[in-house]
């Protein structure tokens, strides 16, 4: 694959500083070399510009640092849009979960009935209204579902990016009230930890794999939130929940992935290095990255 990496150090979807540190620790812990040995071609676009000043003279809303977030999103926006125009594959780092607004609406420009796998463990679907925190991290599938500010939903183009009946969740323990009720309206595939859990993570990937393929979709995102696995194996994430899916599970899922041939962009998200432990959790990114993009022991 010619594989495009852009870097996205924005923290302002969240509350926690350090997260805009992402792209650095996870390029740090090697994330360019590893998928160069596999034999892909990968060229570094380096990082979308981050307002380093927050904006003073804003209104008072559950949207904290709208602005930043708007400006930040547009420009990924337009930029994993060059990428995929051009021909190669997305590889985005953050930064917080937010960045996935911009992330998904620039693929919009070429996918037309796009896939996402959101691997988290939580399910990023408030909005303003339904929001405990303001954290515009905690909202990123909603407005690319077309619900939420209309900032944000009309980033890059009006609307709607990617259609609920395409989404496949992943990982989820912690769901919010105003979540569960959209989950349940909109009729959308989740598989918990319970899940996880009961039937195993070979027969949740086989039946998420055969559910995206039964949408006809024409590319399949996936949007890793490093919160997805167990806070034991990556502790640097701002908002790590106890029972998550484990270090093995997830090389198991990502090289599922790889053997679907379905993946055609990715994002990997809330790696905060000053939260970690030796830049663990980048680590386990980039041990990721690698069996998403074909790393074989023999
Ligand atoms: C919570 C936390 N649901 C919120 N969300 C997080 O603030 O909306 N998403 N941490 O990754
Ligand atoms: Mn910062
Ligand atoms: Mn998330
Ligand atoms: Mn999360």
């Amino acid at each position: 694959l010619d594989i495009s990496v852009i870097g996205v150090p924005l923290d302002y979807g969240q509350s926690r500083r350090g997260v805009d540190m992402g792209p650095s620790a996870i390029r740090y812990a090697g994330a360019i070399k590893r998928l160069e040995a596999i034999g892909h071609t990968l060229k570094d676009e380096g990082d979308v510009q981050v307002s380093a000043v927050e904006h003073k003279d804003r209104e008072a809303t559950n949207l904290k640092n709208l602005e930043e977030v708007v400006q930040a999103t547009s420009e990924l926006a337009n930029r994993v849009a060059e990428v995929v125009e051009k021909g190669n594959f997305p590889l985005v780092l953050g930064g917080d979960h937010s960045i996935a607004i911009g992330t998904i609406a620039g693929l919009s420009s070429k996918y037309k009935n796009l896939g996402v796998i959101w691997y988290d463990a939580h399910v990023d679907m408030n909005t303003a209204e339904t929001s405990p925190s303001g954290n515009i991290h905690g909202m990123p599938l909603a407005v690319l579902m077309g619900r939420g500010h209309e900032r944000l939903v009309n980033i890059y183009k009006d609307g709607q990016k990617v259609k609920p009946e395409n989404i496949v969740i992943i990982g989820a323990r912690s769901v919010d009230p105003g979540e569960r009720i959209l989950i349940k309206d909109l009729g959308m595939k989740v598989f918990t930890m319970h899940e996880i859990d009961r039937d195993g993570m070979t027969s949740v990937m086989k039946e998420a794999i055969a559910y995206l393929q039964s949408k006809n979709v024409d590319g399949v995102h996936l949007s890793l939130d490093l919160d997805g696995l167990d806070p034991l194996y990556t502790p640097g994430v701002g908002t790590p929940v106890p029972g998550g899916i484990s270090y093995r599970e997830s090389h198991l899922a990502m090289e599922m992935l790889e053997d679907s041939g379905m993946i055609t962009s990715a994002e990997f998200v809330e790696v905060n290095p000053i939260l970690d432990e030796k830049n663990k959790t980048a680590d386990v990114a980039v041990g990721l990255m690698g069996s998403l993009f074909g790393e074989k022991l023999l």
